[in-house]
């Protein structure tokens, strides 16, 4: 067995001993976050073409990777929640008994690093020592995920210092292997505080601090300690006054978290003195505060897995701006010319001397098909957003004032709405759809229920889920948050968006915090509280009162049949769907029908 060095946890000694014997690496390595370590894997990842070196003048201390064809997005059918019984991991998630599974996994990690390095990566979940942090350690044979794991979290040294001699940590294992998807598996036993991952080597099935511990493990956690962890962004609003409000939002992936996490607010409103402060882009874990009552947010990771398509000077300028150093690249087009990188919707010229996403030397110039994959994204450190918060790294994070919902909806779905109160707001998100995208692997734009944006990402029964929330919504009392619901994504006949959406959607943020403060009207309607579209700021927009009427419009006739869906979604929770959520529904069809 290949020698190690122990730490000074004796848990975390017998781990490591246990999973070096299975994986057999050839030699084993702590990560200790110093910077000579990682940039000594930086030269090593080159050397071995795991890597590319972008222009230095252009992309300082930026990498350039392309993962295999077959693994680019989250594989949500080769995820699985592995609880000691079949309802615990409910109806929404693959599941099989743990015993089975660990069994299965044996025999595909025994081995799967021979000749290899294996990398004890220790990471905090949170900035380091805060009261929402958690520790994990990472097992991993490749230094692309080293070195993604250090943007995205905070590792090394210090974090096994605050673990200390007898600390607990979620315990993640991830081997690259032959990176076969017909043996690829993202497994998590939130009982054994573990996750297991093999035969991939992209992001959310690898970066294991992400989507895997911060939701899945982390929304496990949640239910027991009577917090939450959610598929939010965090953004604070400034207004003239200087006073800054914070808001947390849920949409399904690559729905427009990182975008309106950055926004920039049109000019009219910049020049009033309106700005938005950027705390998370993904990830949201929030506790009620107990000396004031109210519902507080960190962002748990450290940088942005940004998508990278559609990112330009002009819709995302500071996610732009965040990614011109110490930043990596996957699966977009790089440029053979400067060694600069392009994707689709970055600029009108892509590169002639173009290698795409596949690793084929093209002409971009004249390419028929995507030069960066769909999917392709960016890993960037969130210190260098230009709008990134003052309170970034609060170990005590910042009070939530509104919690918005939203998806990707052609039809359906008004631009926003708010919810009556916490238990209707609850159900709001409980009954969340939106079109699918190439975050995941499998059918794009078909529509799926996507309750708060975390269908892929609870660790636990769905239904159970819903009452989690309602729960904390009963110890919030009168401090919960108000709960909306907006919509930026829907299309005329012709299939055209209606809403121009990026930094305009400013102009929906500020109707919702009118409401928190009580400055603004709403009337009721059947699905719930809408503004009058007066009360939605258009100055300089150059949208019609009637497009803004169309956009603000609830056509029964189309809610009526989302209804029907909704119940036979729900059905499958049989008994463990909470009484409050089926009398929400029946309130809903009630008010369609009058
Ligand atoms: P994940 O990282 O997958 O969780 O995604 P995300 O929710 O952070 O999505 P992101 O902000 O990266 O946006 C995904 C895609 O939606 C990008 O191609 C954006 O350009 C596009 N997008 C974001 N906001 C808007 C908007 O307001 N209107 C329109 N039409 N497109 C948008
Ligand atoms: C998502 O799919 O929601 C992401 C990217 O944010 S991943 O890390 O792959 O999950
Ligand atoms: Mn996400």
């Amino acid at each position: 067995m290949a020698e190690f060095t122990k730490c000074s946890n004796e848990k975390v000694n017998k781990w490591l001993e246990e999973q070096i014997a299975m994986c057999q690496p050839e030699s084993v390595v702590w990560i200790d976050g110093s910077e000579s370590q990682l940039e000594a894997l930086r030269a090593e990842a080159v050397s071995t073409g795991e890597l590319i070196k972008l222009n230095e003048e252009k992309l300082p201390g930026c990498y350039y990777h392309r993962t295999a064809e077959n693994d680019v997005a989250r594989v949500e059918d080769r995820t699985f929640i592995c609880t000691p019984t079949e309802e615990e991991a409910g109806p929404i998630n693959n599941w099989m008994e743990p015993s089975q599974m660990y069994d299965k996994l044996k025999a595909l990690y025994t081995g799967a690093m021979k000749g290899r390095t294996m990398y004890i990566i220790p990471y905090s979940m949170g900035p380091v020592g805060s009261p929402f942090s958690k520790i994990g350690i990472e097992l991993t044979d490749s230094i692309y995920v080293v070195l993604n794991m250090n943007i995205m979290t905070r590792i090394g040294q210090e974090v096994m210092d605050v673990l200390g001699t007898d600390g607990d940590f979620v315990k993640c294992l991830h081997a690259k292997k032959d990176v076969n998807p017909e043996e690829r598996y993202i497994v998590h036993f939130p009982q054994d505080n573990a996750i297991m991952s093999v035969n991939s080597a992209y992001g959310g099935n690898v970066l294991l601090g992400k989507k895997c511990f911060a939701l899945r493990i982390a929304s496990y956690l949640g239910k027991q300690e009577g917090w939450m962890a959610e598929h939010m962004l965090i953004l604070g609003l400034e207004n003239p006054q200087g006073e800054v409000k914070y808001i947390a939002a849920a949409f399904p992936s690559a729905c427009g978290k990182t975008n309106l996490a950055m926004l920039i607010p049109p000019e009219y409103l910049q020049e009033k003195g309106y700005k938005v402060w950027t705390v998370g882009d993904d990830i949201a874990w929030l506790r009620i505060n107990p000396e004031d009552g109210k519902l507080y947010a960190i962002n748990p990771e450290a940088g942005f897995f940004g998508v990278a398509p559609g990112t330009s000077e002009k819709t995302n300028f500071n996610a732009l701006e965040s990614t011109k150093k110490n930043t990596i690249f996957t699966n977009v087009a790089l440029n053979n010319d400067d060694l600069t990188v392009w994707w689709e919707g970055l600029d009108k010229n892509p590169p002639k001397n173009c290698t795409n996403w596949l690793g084929e030397k093209v002409d971009g110039t004249t390419y028929e098909g995507n030069l960066a994959h769909p999917n392709s994204r960016f890993t960037a450190p969130a210190i260098n957003c230009p709008c990134i918060s003052s309170e970034f790294e609060n170990p005590q994070g910042v009070p939530i004032s509104a919690i918005v919902f939203g998806g990707r909806r052609a039809k359906t779905a008004p631009l926003v709405y708010q919810a009556r109160d916490w238990e209707h707001g609850v159900f709001v998100g409980a009954t969340m759809a939106s079109e699918t995208t190439a975050a995941a692997a499998g059918a794009v734009g078909v529509v799926r229920r996507d309750p708060m944006a975390m269908k892929p990402f609870v660790g636990y029964n769905m239904a159970d889920y819903f009452g989690h929330w309602l729960e904390m919504g009963k110890k919030l009392g009168d401090n919960a948050p108000a709960i909306f619901h907006v919509n930026w994504f829907r299309k005329d006949d012709e299939g055209n968006f209606m809403w121009p959406g990026f930094g305009d959607n400013m102009r929906v943020l500020l109707w919702i915090l009118d409401r928190v403060s009580g400055k603004a009207d709403a009337h009721d309607s059947a699905i719930g509280l809408l503004p009058t579209a007066s009360d939605i700021d258009t100055t300089g927009l150059g949208i019609s009162a009637e497009e803004l009427d169309a956009l603000l419009s609830v056509d029964k006739e189309v809610w009526k049949e989302d209804v029907e869906n909704i119940k036979e979604y729900f059905a499958q929770f049989g008994d463990r769907l909470p009484a409050d959520i089926k009398k929400q529904l029946e309130i809903l069809d009630k008010n369609l029908n009058d």
